[in-house]
């Protein structure tokens, strides 16, 4: 496996829920503290200029574990179940642009919230506006050596898959080989019924995991089932990225140091 850190722009909100702001910095701070790569959260696709990127993993030697989406959504209200055709195009654009990009870096983009609510919509009318824009961007995505991740998450951020088995059926009903999905422990501690057993009855589905503890503080400073969870993607043979992405406290660089050395300190041997 390989560990990351979730990292964005300067100016992005508290509800990105990211380690670090500032992408520069962010991955020098990463890479001296000895992740393996940071979860780019992204507002726009051109936030990133490529050339310095590319530039600045080589002389870190990181990597991108994945391009994440929530700010698409709650910065700019653009989502996967909105019927309004302008919006739906600016979306569209915008996922493309992610997956160019993640076509060069890391060749995984995240579809958490920015699926959007069901609300009081026809839910059968949100799945399919869903499973229209979910195939198109991973039709596109599959010429770019591109998967799509869609990432449950817990009811009191969206009402629209909420836990494994949830996610598993949408995949089913998208039906394409590079749509995928990934677990967030900390909504799978409140959705799911048991972590480890969710996980291993998705396996072929999880390709990609947010550590979290309980309280979404760092791993070890909550109640989280950590053996559970690494016994689990142990046994499924896991061997992608697991991405922290927890709220900064106390300050960005403690929960960096503190999440790592408790993930590595006790779970090192899965790391190589
Ligand atoms: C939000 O809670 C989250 O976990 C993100 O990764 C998805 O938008
Ligand atoms: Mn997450």
């Amino acid at each position: 496996m390989k560990l990351g850190v979730s990292i964005a722009s300067h100016n992005a909100l508290p509800d990105a829920f990211v380690v670090f702001r500032g992408i520069d910095e962010a991955i020098r701070k990463a890479a001296r503290l000895g992740y393996d790569g940071v979860e780019l959260a992204l507002v726009r696709p051109d936030e990133i200029d490529r050339a310095h990127l590319k530039a600045l993993l080589k002389e870190t030697g990181m990597e991108v574990s994945a391009i994440s989406s929530g700010q698409v959504f709650s910065q700019r209200n653009l989502c996967f179940t909105d019927d309004d055709k302008e919006k739906r195009e600016e979306l569209k654009r915008t996922f493309c642009g992610f997956i160019d990009l993640a076509s060069d870096f890391g060749q995984l983009v995240n579809i958490g919230r920015v699926r959007g609510s069901k609300g009081k919509k026809d839910p059968k009318l949100c799945e399919e506006l869903f499973v229209d824009m979910a195939r198109y961007l991973s039709d596109y995505a599959e010429k770019k050596g591109v998967s799509l991740i869609l990432e449950p998450v817990n009811r009191y951020e969206i009402d629209f898959v909420n836990n494994l088995d949830e996610g598993k059926q949408l995949i089913h009903l998208v039906d394409r080989k590079n749509f995928l999905m990934m677990a967030d422990v900390f909504h799978m501690n409140i959705e799911d019924d048991l972590i480890g057993p969710a996980i291993k009855r998705n396996k072929e589905y999880v390709k990609y995991i947010h550590l979290a503890d309980s309280n979404r503080h760092a791993p070890g400073k909550g109640h989280m089932p950590w053996d559970e969870i690494f016994s689990a993607l142990s046994d499924i043979g896991f061997c992608g990225w697991t991405t922290i992405e927890i709220l900064p406290f106390p300050d960005p660089d403690t929960a960096a140091g503190n999440g790592i050395g408790f993930i590595k300190g006790r779970y090192g041997k899965y790391y190589n």
